[in-house]
C-alpha cells in the first residue's frame, strides 16, 4: 500500500479546545450546545436567564475533542445575581481558545448587544483570532439575518465573513459547517476528557437542573428567577440499582410556596413526574424522588447561597 504522508498527518492531528458559548439571554445557547453534543447537557426554557453556571458539553470526533462551555446570558442589570452570572460568562471567555458568540435573528441587536460587543473588545486582544458568530433562529418567520450580519460587520470589522454562520439550533440546521469550522480553528492538543464523556457535571447538579427546568417551564412571570433547587440527599439503595433523592425547590418568599405546590399539590406532582421521566432516561438506575418546597427568604441577596449555587 502506498504511504500517503499528507493523509497520515491529517488523520493523526488531534484537536482540542474550550469554546465559550456566549450571547444575550434566550438566544438559544443551551439549545445549541445540546444539539452539538447530541445529548441534553443544559436545561432550556423560554424564560431569559435560565442558565446559571458554566456548563460543559463535549463533542468527540476522530480529529479531536471540543469542550463547549454554555454560559449565562449577558444581560444589562445591576442586580447581585446578574452580576454573579456575568462573572461566570467573563471567566469562560477568558479560559476559552474560541468564543462562539450567538445572536438571535428574531430580535434587533440593541443596547444589550452593543454592551457585549464592547465587553468582547475589552476582553479579547485580537477578536479576529478567537471569535466565531452563530446567527440563530433562522427557522423563524421573524428572523432578520441582514440586521444581525450588519451588527457583526459594524462592531467586528476585523473578523472575516467566513466566521459568521446562520443556524437554527432548534431545527438542527447549519450545524455541520459550524462544527467543521470550529474543529478547523482549534489548536492541536490532547483531549481534556475521556472520549465517552459528553459532560462533566456531577449527578446531584444534573438532577437539580432537571427539576429546575421542569419547574421553570410550568411557572410564569418573575417566579422562575426566584427559585433554585437543592438536592439535600442522594443515596444508592437496592445494591446500587436505585438512587433515592430528596430535593427541595426553594422559593424566595413564604408566599411563593403555594404556587409551586399548586391546588391540592397538582403543580409539584406535575414537576416531579416530568423530572422523573427525564431522569430515568438519562441515568441507568431506578430513581426515587422525594420533592418538597421550602422558602429561603431573600436568597438572591445571600452571598453564601449565591457562592454555592454559582461558583
Ligand atoms: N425558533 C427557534 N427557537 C429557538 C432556537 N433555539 C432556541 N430557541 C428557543 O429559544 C428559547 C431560549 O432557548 P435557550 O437555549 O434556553 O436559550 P439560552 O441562550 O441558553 O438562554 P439563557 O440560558 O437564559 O441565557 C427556548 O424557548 C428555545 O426553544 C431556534 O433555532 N429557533
Ligand atoms: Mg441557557
Amino acid at each position: 500500500m502506498e504511504y500517503d504522508k499528507n493523509e497520515r498527518t491529517v488523520k493523526n492531528m488531534r484537536k482540542a479546545a474550550f469554546i465559550a458559548v456566549i450571547g444575550r439571554p434566550s438566544v438559544g445557547k443551551s439549545t445549541l450546545v445540546n444539539r452539538l453534543c447530541g445529548e441534553k447537557v443544559a436545561i432550556v426554557s423560554a424564560v431569559p436567564q435560565t442558565t446559571r453556571n458554566a456548563i460543559r458539553g463535549i463533542v468527540n470526533r476522530e480529529e479531536g475533542q471540543l469542550v463547549f462551555i454554555d454560559t449565562p446570558g449577558r444581560h444589562l442589570s445591576e442586580k447581585k445575581l446578574n452580576k454573579k452570572l456575568q462573572d461566570v460568562s467573563d471567566r469562560s471567555i477568558a479560559d476559552a481558545e474560541i468564543v462562539l458568540y450567538v445572536l438571535d435573528a428574531t430580535r434587533a441587536p440593541a443596547e444589550e448587544e452593543e454592551k457585549i460587543a464592547a465587553d468582547l473588545a475589552d476582553a479579547l486582544e485580537n477578536p479576529a483570532e478567537k471569535l466565531v458568530f452563530a446567527i440563530n433562529k433562522m427557522d423563524s418567520p421573524d428572523a432578520n439575518f441582514a440586521a444581525a450580519a450588519a451588527f457583526v460587520r459594524k462592531f467586528f470589522p476585523s473578523v472575516g465573513e467566513d466566521r459568521c454562520f446562520t443556524i437554527s439550533a432548534l431545527k438542527r440546521e447549519g450545524l455541520a459547517p459550524l462544527l467543521d469550522a470550529l474543529f478547523a480553528l482549534s489548536p492541536e492538543g490532547e483531549a481534556f476528557y475521556p472520549e465517552e464523556y459528553y459532560t462533566d457535571q456531577d449527578v446531584r447538579f444534573r438532577i437539580a437542573e432537571i427539576i429546575r427546568e421542569k419547574a421553570i417551564n410550568r411557572l410564569w412571570d418573575e417566579l422562575p428567577h426566584a427559585i433554585y433547587v437543592d438536592v439535600a440527599d442522594a443515596e444508592f439503595k437496592e445494591n446500587g440499582t436505585t438512587l433515592w433523592v430528596r430535593a427541595f425547590i426553594i422559593t424566595e418568599r413564604e408566599s411563593q410556596k403555594g404556587m409551586i405546590v399548586g391546588k391540592g399539590g397538582s403543580m409539584i406532582r406535575s414537576i416531579r413526574h416530568a423530572a422523573l421521566k427525564e431522569l430515568k432516561r438519562i441515568f441507568e438506575w431506578k430513581i426515587e424522588l422525594d420533592l418538597r418546597v421550602k422558602a429561603a427568604p431573600d436568597w438572591r441577596h445571600n452571598d453564601g447561597v449565591l457562592k454555592r449555587l454559582i461558583e
